[in-house]
C-alpha cells in the first residue's frame, strides 16, 4: 500500500499553506520578500539599442543620448555588464542561492509577425520583465514593444527544464498581442511635448498604450501573496490588468497608479516592498492618499525611499536614476543594494536591514538595476494573506 501524497488526495492543495516542499518542486514564489533559494539572473550579450518604435520612443526622455540611434551596444559595454552580473551571481551562489541564466538570442536582426516589422531587438539582461513567478506558475508577459515581442525565447530553455522536473509547475504565456498601430496614441511621439504636458497625462492616466488589447510586463506586477498589485502606465494597460485578474482568480488584483513620473514603466523603481509590512515609495512618485489608504489601512507602512547618489543615469540608459531603489530582497532581513548607492544603502541599514552591496551601474543601461535583472523562481514560503480587511479598488472602464 503506497500512501498517497497530499497532492493526489486534493491537487487543489498544490501551492498553499498545506503544501509541503518536496524534492520534485521547483517553481514557487508568492511575494517579494520570502527566503530565495532559486533565481534567474539575465546576461548582457548582443543587447541592442532598438530601434524606434511607438512605445519605446515614447520612455525615451527627450534629452537623452539614446535619440536617434540603435543597433548592438559596444563589446567593452556588453563585456563589463556581463562581469557585474556574473559577479551577482556568483555572490547569490555562494549565499546559497541557485542561479540560472537565459540563452541569448542573435538581437541584432529584423523581426516582423504579419502586423509589424522591427529593425531590431532588445536583449535578455531584464528576465523580471519578462517572467511573472506566482506561487507554482511562472507567466510569459504580453510585453508592449515591438522590439521585446519575441524575448521569451530567450527563457524557454529554462521554463522547458523546469516544467520537465516540476509536474506542478504551470508554465504560462498570456495572449501575445498584435501590436498594431492602434495599441499607441500617436501624439505621445512628439519631441516638443514637454515634462509638464507628460506629468499632465500621467496624471490624467493618459499613456502611450491604448486599451486596443491587453497589454502588460511583468515588472508592472509586485505579489504581496494574495494581493497582486499591478501599475497602470506605460507598459501595463487597463485591459492587460483586467486580464491579470481574470487570469489569476484566486488572487485581489489592484490597480495603482504614480502621478509624478513622467515616463511610468515597471513598477519597481517606484514602489518597493521590503518585508512584510514596510514598502519604500519614491518621493518623486507618491502613491496617491485614496490609493495608499488599501495599504495604511491593513498595517502596512509606506516611508518614502532615501534619494539616489547620483544626478544623472549612466549613459544610453533607459532607467531613471531611482533604480537605486530597485534592490533585490534575498529575505525579510537581507538586501542586494547597488554599491554606489550609499543613502539608499544607509536607510535600509537603519531600518534593521542586513544590507548586502551589489556593483552594477556599469549594467543599468542593459535593463535595469538589481530587481530587474533577477527573476523569481523559488522562494520558501506559502500563499498568505496580507490584506484583511481591504476593499478591491474596481477597475474602471476607459
Ligand atoms: O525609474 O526609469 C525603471 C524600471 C526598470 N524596470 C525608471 C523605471
Amino acid at each position: 500500500f503506497k500512501q498517497k501524497t497530499a497532492y493526489e488526495i486534493m491537487p487543489s492543495l498544490v501551492g498553499s499553506e498545506m503544501c509541503i516542499r518536496d524534492s520534485n518542486k521547483i517553481v514557487n514564489s508568492w511575494n517579494e520578500w520570502d527566503p530565495l533559494k532559486h533565481v534567474i539572473v539575465g546576461r548582457a550579450d548582443g543587447t541592442c539599442i532598438p530601434a524606434p518604435e511607438p512605445a519605446l520612443d515614447a520612455k525615451v526622455p527627450e534629452d537623452s543620448d539614446m535619440r536617434g540611434t540603435y543597433g548592438p551596444r559596444t563589446k567593452d559595454t556588453v563585456d563589463k555588464a556581463n562581469e557585474l552580473l556574473n559577479n551577482f551571481s556568483n555572490l547569490l551562489e555562494k549565499r546559497g542561492i541557485k542561479v540560472d541564466r537565459p540563452t541569448p538570442l542573435d538581437f541584432n536582426q529584423p523581426t516582423s509577425t504579419p502586423d509589424w516589422k522591427a529593425e531590431t531587438m532588445f536583449g535578455c539582461m531584464p528576465p523580471r520583465d519578462v517572467l511573472l513567478t506566482v506561487g507554482n506558475e511562472i507567466l510569459e508577459a504580453t510585453m508592449s514593444y515591438r522590439c521585446r515581442w519575441f524575448e521569451y525565447l530567450c527563457y524557454r530553455p529554462l521554463l522547458k527544464d523546469y516544467y520537465n522536473k516540476d509536474p506542478n509547475m504551470r508554465h504560462e504565456s498570456a495572449p501575445k498581442p498584435r501590436l498594431t498601430d492602434a495599441d499607441y496614441r500617436k501624439d505621445y511621439l512628439s519631441d516638443k511635448i514637454g515634462v509638464t504636458k507628460r506629468l499632465e497625462w500621467t496624471e490624467n492616466k493618459y499613456f502611450v498604450t491604448t486599451e486596443e488589447e491587453p497589454l502588460f510586463d511583468a515588472a508592472d506586477i509586485l505579489r504581496f501573496g494574495k494581493d497582486l498589485v499591478v501599475q497602470h502606465g506605460f507598459t501595463t494597460n487597463l485591459k492587460g490588468i483586467d486580464w491579470i485578474k481574470r487570469h489569476f482568480k484566486d488572487h485581489r488584483v489592484h490597480a495603482v497608479n504614480f502621478p509624478g513620473d513622467p515616463y511610468p514603466i515597471h513598477i519597481d523603481a517606484t514602489f518597493t516592498p521590503i518585508k512584510e509590512g514596510l514598502i519604500i515609495n519614491n518621493p518623486q512618485r507618491r502613491l496617491p492618499k485614496e490609493q495608499r489608504k488599501l495599504f495604511e489601512d491593513n498595517g502596512w507602512e509606506i516611508i518614502d525611499a532615501a534619494q539616489p547618489a547620483h544626478n544623472t543615469p549612466p549613459p544610453l540608459c533607459y532607467s531613471s536614476v531611482w533604480l537605486s531603489m530597485n534592490v533585490l530582497v534575498l529575505d525579510p532581513k537581507t538586501v542586494c543594494v547597488e554599491k554606489s548607492e550609499k543613502y539608499q544603502a544607509e536607510q535600509l541599514d537603519k531600518l534593521g536591514m542586513e544590507v548586502i552591496p551589489v556593483e552594477l551601474r556599469d549594467a543599468y543601461a542593459f535593463g535595469g538595476g538589481l530587481h530587474c535583472c533577477t527573476a523569481d523562481v523559488y522562494r520558501e514560503g506559502t500563499l498568505t494573506v496580507s490584506y484583511t480587511h481591504l476593499t478591491l479598488p474596481t477597475i474602471c472602464s476607459v
